[in-house]
């Protein structure tokens, strides 16, 4: 019996990286399914490897934390990924993304991709934006391929940790990883004229080991839903910047929503939380809330 970790998902086999450092094709017993667990990338297993060079997995250890999309188990930290342009880039979606983060207590970097598609003027717009989420205590990176942007202050975050790039389908993602290490020559793919996003390049998670970590690349989502398990209270909890002022609100339950003396609303007219994440906040709010009635 041997420990490893796994690293790739295809075609029914899982590919797992032994403590040895030996990549064995395996298999799952059968009996995972009955117990509803079905591994994924990022899964700390136990395999009995086989005469033949492959091995099947007879255990997995349980999870520190696991995402759904992508679906990987065990993770550090999460690169969120979003291009300035081509596709368009989104608060909406940037701020649902921190919060399906934040909700399973994983360290968010904001990663904004393609600065060399911007010019001046919007270079400055978006750097405004921007400043709100590195107010919050958010890292923002700033990169561009084209001109090596970013890729080293990327690449020192990897270190001692494991992590994954995610984001929408072509905002660079293997792209980025590519400039931090040439050697790992990922496929990319262009972005459709007609539809402006990507074209789902990527088809399958990926754990790379790279110097003293692992990243994992991984397909692109064309829409993101919230966790099943998000109740709508805990959602205040996912925004930091309501979170350092709660004390504050005059309600110890307080939703931000309709109590008076609120401190986050407060805050929200004072300008000092955005209002475009206090309207998501709402946004939000009412979507898990529909949610809740539909089931
Ligand atoms: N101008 C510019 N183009 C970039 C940059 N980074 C990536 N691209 C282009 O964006 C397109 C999509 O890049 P990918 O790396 O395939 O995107 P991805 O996020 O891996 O996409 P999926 O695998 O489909 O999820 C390619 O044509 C890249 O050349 C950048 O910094 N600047
Ligand atoms: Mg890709
Ligand atoms: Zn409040």
């Amino acid at each position: 019996m041997v420990k490893g970790t796994i690293i790739r998902l295809q075609g029914g086999f899982y590919d797992v990286m032994t403590e040895s450092n030996q990549e064995i094709r395996c298999r799952a017993r059968g009996n995972f399914r009955k117990r509803n667990i079905s591994p994924v990338v990022g899964d700390d297993v136990v395999i009995q490897d086989q005469q033949d060079g492959t091995g099947y997995i007879l255990e997995v250890e349980d999870r520190h934390n696991h995402l759904v999309r992508p679906p990987i188990a065990n993770i550090d930290q999460a690169f969120l990924l979003f291009s300035v342009k081509e596709p368009a880039f989104s608060y909406h979606l940037l701020d649902r993304f921190l919060v399906l983060i934040e909700s399973k207590q994983i360290h968010p970097i904001i990663v904004l991709t393609k600065m060399d598609l911007l010019d001046e003027s919007e270079v400055e717009s978006i750097q405004e934006a921007i400043k709100q989420y590195r107010a919050i205590g958010y890292d923002v990176i700033e990169t561009s391929t084209e001109h090596a942007r970013g890729v080293d202050e990327v690449r020192a975050l990897f270190k001692g940790k494991t992590s994954v790039f995610a984001g929408q389908t072509g905002v660079g993602k293997s792209s980025l990883l590519n400039a931090v290490a040439p050697e790992l020559d990922l496929a990319t793919g262009q972005i459709s004229k007609s539809l402006g996003r990507g074209k789902h390049t990527t088809r399958h998670v990926t754990l790379i080991q790279l110097g003293e970590g692992f990243v994992a690349d991984t397909p692109g989502f064309s829409s993101l839903e919230f966790p099943e398990e998000l109740e709508t209270e805990e959602l205040r909890w996912c925004f930091p910047e309501f979170v350092e002022r709660h004390d504050d609100c005059k309600f110890r339950g307080c939703m931000h929503v309709n109590e008076p003396g609120c401190a986050i609303k407060r805050a929200v007219e004072e300008g000092e939380i955005a209002s475009t994440r206090y309207e998501n906040y709402v946004t939000f709010m009412e979507e898990l809330n529909d949610r809740k009635r539909r089931y």
